[in-house]
């Protein structure tokens, strides 16, 4: 007994002061209000509470310290089957991680259809406009294993599980409308290239090495999706600042059977916005899980990520009637020749209970769809088909992951299929096979619709040889990537050219970043090859190898994120940094003004302890200044008040703080005695960089946060060290 007293003295109770500070200590950037946050955490321990400490088999523990032992100082025994179990249990607690997308993060919500889409899908789901669907959507990179960070250069898994009552429906999309590859058959290729090097995994979470860019030099199919991942699409601000698109054309077929070609879109409520690439890269290092934390917290405090869903269509008889083939992957349809007819909205409006149970079981794939939908032919799709459930039998240890609860349809499931590893369905009675007289032939099959919602497939008719060849019609790989970059505004086209320059200057072999330079870069655009080739000192190509395809569109408006904003600053983060002697008035009125627009603030000291105002309140900070950098911010608020700017002017801190928003093109705004900060600073007021003497409006300051940055800032802030 003396024993055990003795150890148990010495462990913590998880509700402990000492167990707290541990949690709130593992928020990189959020040390805020150490109390609301664990009271918001305690939910997600709720299920045990009340309840004995128990093994598996349902025993309860007397001692959950000590093992088994010969007297004190003994040898363990092997009959502590308390110890036992719990260890093996322990010992298997990992599964294998996705073999691509594993780093990811999901939320739950809902799919509401604006109303009846009768006349283009018999879809139950998109019928009923007072209907809302279930849905969990799983976010992720691409390269990375399930530990890398969050705001790496890859491209966005978007995937979507709707649990619609006529079964599951998966549109497993990305954040970029088109592909690497035509064909399913170059993905274990691509993969092996993209993924870190074999011999010394390096890198993680990036694409800036020789083997990604060896296989991409190679693959010229590859030149449009890759000019996407080098431009800011690839650096998304946030989840809920994404696109996202289902690819692949697929088919929509109403209750008469016909059917329409569309491409799927979900666009953001909050809109489209990026990082900067110095910004992305330090937030890897800073806080690993910008984006799963961004996510979270948008949930917890009611900023719900809301998306559009809407349709492209294309009549059956139209399939041929553009300039590329519409079953090709690596081309987008623009918006300009067909554009997103909206059908419904997506918000996510709850966290998971459990990481494990939830994001990291769920399985999607591809093939799951219910009637109304259907494939097209798109070689790539054809592929992804079989390949979602043959990986998840060896990620979730058998054919039953349908089982797991996250898995699971809404809708029953009889199938007949039987038995296998971790079944956890009773199936009752003698019949696992149909036809059958003795269960009086149950399941049996349904018929389709009109009738009873059978699924059918489309009977498109074909007619051809059987053939390993690419169709003629996939063989134009660089006219929609010079249509991607002539859509882009000013800025986004130089950080495509220092995203290619910086990418292929970590390229060890001269020959692959000549390579990527004459035979892709200028079959794109002789300005970006000419750009990046000065940047890597070879030679300016003078003209591509292949010969330009003159495309009916010249430039796509819709590509470019400058013409993606919300317009509003709802949900903005905006740093106000104080200390002793700050006009507490000031503070008051911002923090009013941001409430009245949806935006948030936080206030940042010295220090994580309170500050005093000038009529001596006391405040209390949600943070320090190193605590909070001012990547974590949108936008940055300095309130006036002698002593507090006097301080804030001799904090090596503070002018950090500020010149690294203002490198990263953010709105500042210094208020009343705070403009001497510019003095301090060395720098000089522009659009984003704004001096007020009072705080009776705000309009300035808001119309430059809701620009999400000071772009024509952009070629100056290069110039500044931050
Ligand atoms: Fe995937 N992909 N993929 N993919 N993919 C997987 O399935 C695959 C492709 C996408 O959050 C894997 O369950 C093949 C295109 C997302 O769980 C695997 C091909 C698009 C996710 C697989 C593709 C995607 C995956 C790995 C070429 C955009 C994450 C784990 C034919 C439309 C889903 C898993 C999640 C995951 C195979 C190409 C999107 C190995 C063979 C194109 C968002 O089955």
């Amino acid at each position: 007994m003396a024993t055990k007293k003795t150890i148990t003295n010495t462990t913590t109770s998880p509700n402990s002061k000492t167990a707290n500070s541990e949690l709130a200590g593992t928020d990189t950037l959020d040390r805020g209000n150490t109390s609301a946050k664990l009271d918001s955490l305690e939910q997600f321990r709720s299920d045990a509470t009340g309840q004995a400490l128990r093994t598996n088999q349902g025993v309860k523990v007397a001692d959950n310290q000590n093992t088994l032992k010969v007297g004190e100082r003994g040898p363990s025994l092997l009959e502590d089957f308390i110890m036992r179990e719990k260890i093996t249990h322990f010992d298997h607690e990992r599964i294998p991680e996705r073999i691509v997308h594993a780093r990811g993060t999901a939320a739950h919500g809902y799919f509401q259809s604006y109303e009846n889409h009768a006349p283009l899908t018999k879809a139950a789901f998109l019928q009923d406009p007072g209907k809302k669907t279930p849905v969990f959507v799983r976010f992720s990179t691409v390269q990375g294993p399930r530990g890398s960070g969050d705001t790496v250069r890859d491209v966005r898994g978007f995937a979507v599980k709707l649990y619609t009552d006529e079964g599951n429906f998966d549109l497993v999309g990305n954040n970029m409308p088109v592909f690497f590859i035509q064909d399913a058959i170059k993905f274990p290729d691509f993969v092996h290239a993209v993924k870190p090097e074999p011999h010394n995994e390096i890198p993680t979470g990036g694409s800036a090495h020789d083997t990604f860019w060896d296989f991409v030099s190679l693959v010229p199919e590859s030149a449009h999706m890759v000019i996407w991942t080098m431009s800011d699409r690839a650096i998304p601000k946030s989840l809920r600042t994404m696109q996202g698109f289902g690819i692949h054309t697929f088919r929509l077929i109403n209750a008469e059977g016909t059917s329409t070609f569309v491409k799927f879109h979900w666009k953001p409520k909050f809109g489209v916005c990026s990082l900067l690439w110095d910004e992305a890269q330090k937030l890897a290092g800073k806080d690993t899980d910008y984006h799963r934390r961004d996510l979270w917290e948008s949930i917890e405090s009611g900023d719900y990520p809301e998306w559009e869903l809407g349709v492209q269509i294309v009549a059956e008889e139209d399939e041929h009637s553009f300039d590329f083939d519409i079953l090709d992957p690596t081309k987008i349809i623009p918006e300009e020749l067909v554009p997103v007819t909206p059908l419904g909205k997506m918000v996510l409006n709850r966290n998971p209970d459990n990481f494990f149970a939830e994001t990291e079981q769920v399985a999607f794939c591809p093939g799951h769809i219910v009637p109304g939908i259907d494939f097209s032919n798109d070689p790539l799709l054809q592929g992804r088909l079989f390949s979602y459930t043959d990986t998840q039998i060896s990620r979730l240890g058998g054919p039953n992951f349908h089982e797991i609860p996250i898995n699971r349809p809404l809708a029953p499931n009889h199938s007949g299929q039987r038995d296998a590893q971790h079944r956890v369905t009773i199936d009752k009675g003698r019949t696992s096979y149909e036809p059958n007289s003795i269960d009086g032939g149950w399941p049996k099959e349904t018929p389709p619709a009109p009738q009873d919602g059978g699924f059918e497939s489309y009977p498109e008719r074909l007619e051809a040889h059987k053939i390993r060849r690419r169709s003629e019609s996939f063989s134009d790989h660089f006219s929609q990537a010079r249509l991607f970059f002539q859509s882009m505004s000013h800025h986004e086209k130089e950080h495509i050219i220092a995203a290619y320059s910086f990418e292929l200057g970590k390229v060890e072999r001269d020959w692959i970043r000549a390579r990527q330079v004459n035979e892709i870069l200028a079959n794109i655009d002789l300005e970006l090859a000419a750009r990046v080739a000065k940047n890597l000192g070879l030679p300016v190509p003078k003209q591509g190898t292949v010969p330009e395809k003159t495309l009916s569109l010249k430039a796509s408006p819709a590509l470019s994120q400058a013409n993606l904003l919300s317009g509003d600053i709802v949900s903005r983060k905006v740093a106000i940094l104080a200390a002793d002697g700050v006009d507490g008035g000031a503070i008051a009125a911002l923090k009013k003004a941001l409430e009245a627009e949806g935006a948030r603030a936080k206030l940042l000291g010295p220090t994580s302890a309170p500050i005093t105002t000038a009529d001596g309140k006391s405040l209390v900070v949600d943070a320090s200044m190193e605590g909070m950098p001012s990547i974590a911010f949108d936008a940055v608020f300095v309130p006036g008040g002698a002593e507090s700017v006097k301080a804030l002017s001799a904090n090596g801190v503070a002018l950090h703080f500020l010149l690294e928003a203002y490198k990263h093109l953010k709105a500042i705004e210094l208020n009343g005695e705070a403009g001497q900060l510019l003095n301090a600073l060395h720098l000089e007021a522009d659009e984003g960089l704004l001096l007020s003497k009072d705080t009776k409006s705000f309009k300035a300051f808001f119309a430059a946060i809701a620009q999400h940055r000071v772009w024509a800032r952009e070629p100056k802030a290069k110039a500044v060290p931050a």
